[in-house]
């Protein structure tokens, strides 16, 4: 019995190269699964050193990790923070709290954005839960700790063989007196299509159930429509805080640039306090609000809106605490900032240094500098683990005010255009996302949007296309999928709508819509799909793990089978997650509940006629050997 045959990814014909590497436990007979949780992880670090990791194309052999210190958490107790504030003081009066201090609100984003944005979301639960706890007892002073959302719930499943609830379970535990932030993507989830309504609000349900406080919301296009719901559900359904979105893109200071205006920003935030938002979020996904800009644009929401704001932005222009600065004089409340080693370029400005800069000012918030100076270190170490992932960007640009690229998409649209062989090619890229942004009547560019405009100029840039080009010859262009989608109406209504011209030549025979695009999709019948589920896979699946099925059907099947073949990988060091072992390295895997298991890896054999290769190690002294197919 080969499992390939059963795998839904491989039966629909749309695997890629890497689906092989991907799951090589597919090939193996099913009653060759182990249940031994050892065996299983001796099977994948066999594996990973026969065949080496599918995300790893290249590494250096000898690279030798610095150890990452874990700063000694010396109070026993956690000391009270804005979670217990919450509990104590209930919503209105703790949202009241925050908008009448007078010290500046920190959020730390190390564990969510600012992975996503440097090293492509890759960040493990093993270097997380290491100094979770740390943190939360370090930093009680801390608005919250953005820890979930975004891209990090697919790619947890996707590359790091991890569940995403189960994480943000673990951090809870570790951190119970701290907010907990997650970003939410309307209308899409934590996805990059529309769900249903009903999947929307169980999906923010189970968050809040599983330890989310603050839900940010927001709308690729800044379409309110997109919003309203997820807003309604956090206030009626949870006791958690809706957190919504304005996302920034243009230049309010710029006369030239006046699509996106002051008066379009505060018409925005006043709708989404009326809609029932607790706070505001600035969302300024590719870090293109200048300083004076922010002092504008804070004083004017202040004067319109009464719920505190909170302002997010990404440093690629390297100029964004000046920013932080101006909007901390102007009466901003919150601001979200990274530790030292994960700040700066495509993520969040350093908060140590901010921290450092605000110190004797009528803003200060005395937090521990000397402890978030020790964790900097601690991440400056893990960071290099994840060296293959890193972007390219060596230093702050000026460039991001005419290309526009979100911070997030920046780090990955490199090793797209390397994807499509057009490497060579990235200026061309960057000069046609601008392009395209014409295009398309200047949109608001935030994940899934700004992925239709990465696409289209991918696309431009593989077929020679100029603008003229495609207005020209449009009726015969075969449009990537995503562009058709966006001028659907799938991802909502831009502001100022679809440029018509452009839209009939994409869409061809099909008509447009502009209702919200969920109305097209039937709820989901949870009871019955979560039967279903557990007669596909197992009865002791959850919703949770429903919810995740529901929106990545694929990879969450592939998750699961990898999981059961090679069990918790997420237990094992992240060296040794990505790096084949050196002969006689040693490793101890904390399996669960104190159980240790000491792991060495002694040497492995050449390949017999038939290409397996014998891996031996030891496990607890007892020697082992696993048998592994060599696809080179
Ligand atoms: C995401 O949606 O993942 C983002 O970080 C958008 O900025
Ligand atoms: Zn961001």
């Amino acid at each position: 019995l080969i499992n390939v045959m059963e795998n839904d990814t491989f039966r629909s014909g749309e695997t890629t190269v890497n689906f092989i590497p991907n799951n090589p436990h597919l090939l193996v007979p099913k009653y060759e699964y182990s249940k031994d949780r050892g065996t299983k992880l001796l099977k994948y670090l066999a594996e990973l050193k026969v065949n080496g990791h599918p995300d790893v194309k290249a590494y250096d052999a000898e690279k030798v990790f610095r150890k990452a210190v874990v700063p000694v958490t010396t109070n026993e107790e956690y000391p009270k923070g804005t979670k217990d504030l919450l509990n104590e003081l209930g919503r209105d009066k703790f949202i009241e709290y925050i908008k009448n201090e007078k010290k500046i609100f920190y959020t730390d984003t190390t564990l969510r954005d600012a992975h996503q944005s440097l090293f492509a979301t890759r960040l493990r639960n093993h270097d997380i839960l290491k100094v979770a706890e740390g943190m939360a007892k370090s930093f009680p002073e801390l608005f919250s700790l953005e820890v979930w959302g975004g891209a990090t719930f697919d790619v947890t499943m996707r590359f790091l063989h991890e569940d995403p609830w189960e994480r943000l379970r673990l951090i809870r535990k570790a951190a119970p007196n701290v907010l907990l932030q997650m970003l939410f993507r309307g209308s899409n989830a934590v996805g990059y299509a529309a769900y249903p309504d009903n999947v929307l609000e169980q999906f923010i349900i189970k968050s809040a159930e599983n330890g989310i406080d603050v839900f940010r919301i927001f709308d690729s296009l800044n379409w309110i429509e997109g919003m309203t719901h997820s807003i309604k559900v956090v206030r009626e359904k949870t006791n958690a805080i809706a957190e919504a979105c304005i996302c920034y893109t243009g230049d309010i200071l710029n006369p030239n640039r006046q699509k996106f205006n002051l008066q379009y920003y505060i018409d925005l935030a006043k709708q989404l306090e009326a809609a029932g938002a607790h706070m505001i979020a600035i969302k300024d996904m590719a870090g293109l609000l200048k300083p004076y800009a922010a002092e504008v644009l804070i004083k004017e929401l202040k004067k319109n809106i009464s719920i505190p704001i909170h302002l997010h932005t990404h440093d690629t222009s390297s100029i964004q605490s000046t920013t932080y600065v101006k909007a901390i004089e102007a009466g901003v409340d919150v601001v979200d900032v990274a530790l030292a080693s994960m700040s700066g370029l495509t993520s969040q400005p350093n908060f140590n240094s901010l921290v450092a800069a605000l110190q004797g000012t009528e803003r200060e918030n005395p937090i521990n500098l000397k402890k978030l100076n020790e964790y900097s270190n601690y991440f400056e170490a893990v960071r290099e683990y994840y060296y293959p992932f890193e972007s390219e960007l060596k230093a702050g640009t000026a460039e991001v005010y005419d290309h526009e690229i979100p911070g997030g998409q920046y780090s990955n649209l490199l090793p797209q255009a390397r994807g499509l062989g057009l490497e060579d090619k990235f200026e061309t890229i960057k000069q046609n996302y601008v392009v395209v942004n014409e295009l398309f009547g200047d949109i608001v560019k935030v994940t899934p949007s700004s992925k239709v405009v990465g696409d289209m100029a991918l696309f431009m840039t593989s077929n020679n296309l100029t603008a003229q080009d495609v207005m020209e010859k449009g009726d015969n262009l075969a449009f990537p999928e995503s562009v058709k989608q966006l001028f659907r109406g799938d991802l909502g209504q831009p502001f100022g709508g679809f440029p018509k011209e452009l839209q009939k030549m994409i869409l061809k025979n099909e008509t447009p819509y502009t209702e919200k695009p969920n109305a097209h999709i039937k709820p989901v019948d949870f009871e019955a799909e979560l039967k279903k589920m557990h007669e596909k896979f197992d009865d002791k699946l959850t919703t949770e793990d429903l919810l995740s099925y529901i929106m990545f059907p694929k990879v969450f099947e592939d998750f699961y089978s990898f999981r059961k073949y090679f069990g918790r990988v997420e237990k094992l060091p992240t060296p040794s997650f990505y790096y084949p072992m050196k002969p006689n390295e040693e490793i101890i895997v904390n399996l669960d509940s104190g159980k240790n298991i000491i792991v060495k890896f002694r040497y492995m054999g050449e390949p017999n006629e038939e290409g397996f290769r014998e891996v031996f190690f030891q496990i607890n002294g007892q020697t082992r050997n696993i048998v592994v197919k060599d696809r080179s």
